[in-house]
């Protein structure tokens, strides 16, 4: 499994009707079963988020309206990636950096995540993510 990786989804539809997406477990490459739902919204274009790693949760971001921008970090690679389409997901696994800027008036992020919330799963000091993914 990559430690992150777009995924496009199914889209139904077509420009006369609109569209509509599906994800079911098993299928749709869902590499997870999903235990949670969150999602981010109302985001100053100016504040940034993140700035922490998982260590275990596994997660799937979807923009679903506007855009936002995700930097992800892995060992000595950095990849950004622009999220403006509510086909597609941005899979993040576990023992990866995040931060989230450029967020749009209008963003919203959805968030399907491998687990409930856990503040001890969180690393929010970069040395120490930077120390365990060695
Ligand atoms: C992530 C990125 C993409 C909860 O009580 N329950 C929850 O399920 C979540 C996600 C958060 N919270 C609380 C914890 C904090 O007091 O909500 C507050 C804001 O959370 P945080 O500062 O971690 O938010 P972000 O936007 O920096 O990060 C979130 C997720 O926490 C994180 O897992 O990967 O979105």
């Amino acid at each position: 499994m990559n430690s992150f990786e777009i995924y496009n989804f199914n889209k139904i539809g077509n420009l006369e009707i609109g569209y509509l997406t599906a994800l079911e477990e098993k299928k749709d490459r869902l590499p997870f079963e999903i235990k949670r739902v969150y999602y981010i919204y109302n985001v100053p274009n100016q504040v940034n988020r993140g700035f922490h790693a998982h260590k275990k949760l596994k997660q799937i971001l979807i923009c679903l309206n506007g855009s936002v921008e995700i930097r992800v970090k892995k060992g000595d690679v950095t990849e950004n990636f622009l999220l403006d389409d509510p086909a597609q997901g941005l899979f993040i696994n576990d023992l990866v950096w995040r931060e989230m800027y450029n967020f749009s008036n209008n963003a919203v992020l959805l968030v399907l995540a491998s687990d409930i919330y856990k503040e001890d799963d969180y690393i929010r000091d970069y040395k120490e993510f930077l120390k365990l993914c060695k």
